[in-house]
């Protein structure tokens, strides 16, 4: 039986990937951080699962994860965990280095100094590329200008894995991911607390939704089709990184219009920068609001990945639209209050 272990269990990705990897039959190792309050809705469903395990541990503890590492001898490293809130990382810049940066040197460590026979992935992201013209869609091979604390923790992380394999022999890769969602998504992203609200605006739970920059373009995937690419990425004869992508483009006012249409809303935009709203078309009301709060010390305009590589090499690419992952997002919005089994 093939062993696993994940950081980052908790999170949305993290979820689909341990029911992902359990369903081919692997053991499923993961750290828990120590938290007040429950954080495990997202796995609560597996925690009877006969081949999953949960430790505590922190990606900030070197000696944890040499310990787990050298007890449990995985065959697979999937390194989810992280500060992954880029709004967040210009406030907890120094935090989000010590998670997402030396963080990932640190398990990339345990394991060289473990002497594990392992595989091991980085959840790199699109961010990498933050203030790339958008002149084309972002490739394996287009540079990368970071934007956020966030954005230059991910790029060390990711040169540290380059670094490991070349160094050291590691099969060790990175998934360049673009932006991808679900029911399970964090709640103060932008596509959830958009599906969030649309849901419960109709629902007469609130009154109205306020966003920060509406024209940001994104490149929106499913979460649950991104892990198996993960996946496929350790499965293959030599280690290469990746870019995750569907290839179109929409803008974050375009996803309002799709979220709360689904939720069986009109918008119509009335305005123009902080004083734009958009409001009901039928009945006048503010639905939408803007509030500079939400705006970002350096904002990333646009990203658009191309999916070719992953496309040919490995035969992965995405099945569902936006407007279908809309349409998953707020019909689960609209019918459930929390993170499940079921998202
Ligand atoms: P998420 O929902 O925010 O989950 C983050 C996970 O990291 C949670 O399990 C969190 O635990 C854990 N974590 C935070 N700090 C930690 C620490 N100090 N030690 C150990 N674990 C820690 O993120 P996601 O959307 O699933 O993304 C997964 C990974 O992919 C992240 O590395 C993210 O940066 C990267 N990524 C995401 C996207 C995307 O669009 N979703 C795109 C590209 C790359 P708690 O539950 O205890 O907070
Ligand atoms: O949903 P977001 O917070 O995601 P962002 O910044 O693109 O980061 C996500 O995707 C990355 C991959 O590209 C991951 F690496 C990262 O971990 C994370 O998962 O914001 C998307 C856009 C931004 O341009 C933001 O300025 O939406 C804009 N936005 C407008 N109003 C808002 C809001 N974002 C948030 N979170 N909240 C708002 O009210």
């Amino acid at each position: 039986m093939k062993k696993a272990f994940i950081t980052g269990v908790t999170g949305q990705d993290g979820s689909y990937l341990a029911e992902l990897l359990l369903s081919k039959g692997y053991e499923v190792h993961s750290i828990l951080r120590r938290s007040s309050v429950f954080t495990s809705a997202r796995i609560d469903h597996l925690m009877r699962h006969p081949h999953f395990f949960t430790y505590h541990g922190d990606l900030t503890d070197s000696s944890n994860l040499h310990t787990l590492l050298a007890k449990i001898q995985p065959h697979e490293v999937y390194n989810l965990g992280a500060q992954s809130h880029v709004a967040v990382s210009f406030e907890v810049p120094e935090y989000t280095a010590e998670v997402d940066a030396v963080g990932t040197i640190r398990l990339l460590n345990a394991i060289k100094d473990a002497k594990i026979r392992t595989r091991f992935y980085q959840a790199s992201t699109s961010e990498l590329y933050g203030g790339i013209p958008a002149t084309a869609p972002q490739s394996e091979k287009t540079p990368f200008h970071p934007k956020s604390p966030y954005g230059a923790a991910k790029l060390y992380a990711y040169w540290a894995t380059v670094n490991y394999r070349e160094a050291y022999g590691l099969y060790a890769c990175n998934g360049i991911l673009f932006n991808h969602e679900s029911p399970r998504r964090g709640e103060t992203f932008v596509t959830k607390k958009i599906t969030k609200a649309a849901a419960r605006i109709k629902q007469g739970r609130q009154p109205d939704l306020t966003l920060g920059n509406l024209n940001a373009q994104r490149d929106w995937g499913y979460a649950k089709e991104y892990v198996e690419a993960m996946w496929l990425m350790l499965q293959q004869e030599t280690p290469t990184d990746y870019v995750v992508a569907t290839g179109k483009v929409f803008s974050v006012r375009q996803f309002v219009e799709m979220a709360f249409e689904e939720a069986g809303l009109q918008i119509e935009w009335r305005g123009s920068g902080a004083d734009e709203i958009g409001v009901n078309k039928r009945t006048g009301e503010i639905l939408v609001k803007i509030d500079p709060k939400y705006y970002r010390p350096a904002e990333v305009d646009f990203l658009c990945g191309d999916p070719s590589l992953i496309s040919k090499n490995l035969g992965w690419s995405a099945r569902t639209n936006l407007r279908q992952l809309v349409k998953i997002m707020v019909q689960y919005d609209l019918h459930h209050d929390s993170y499940g089994a079921e998202g």
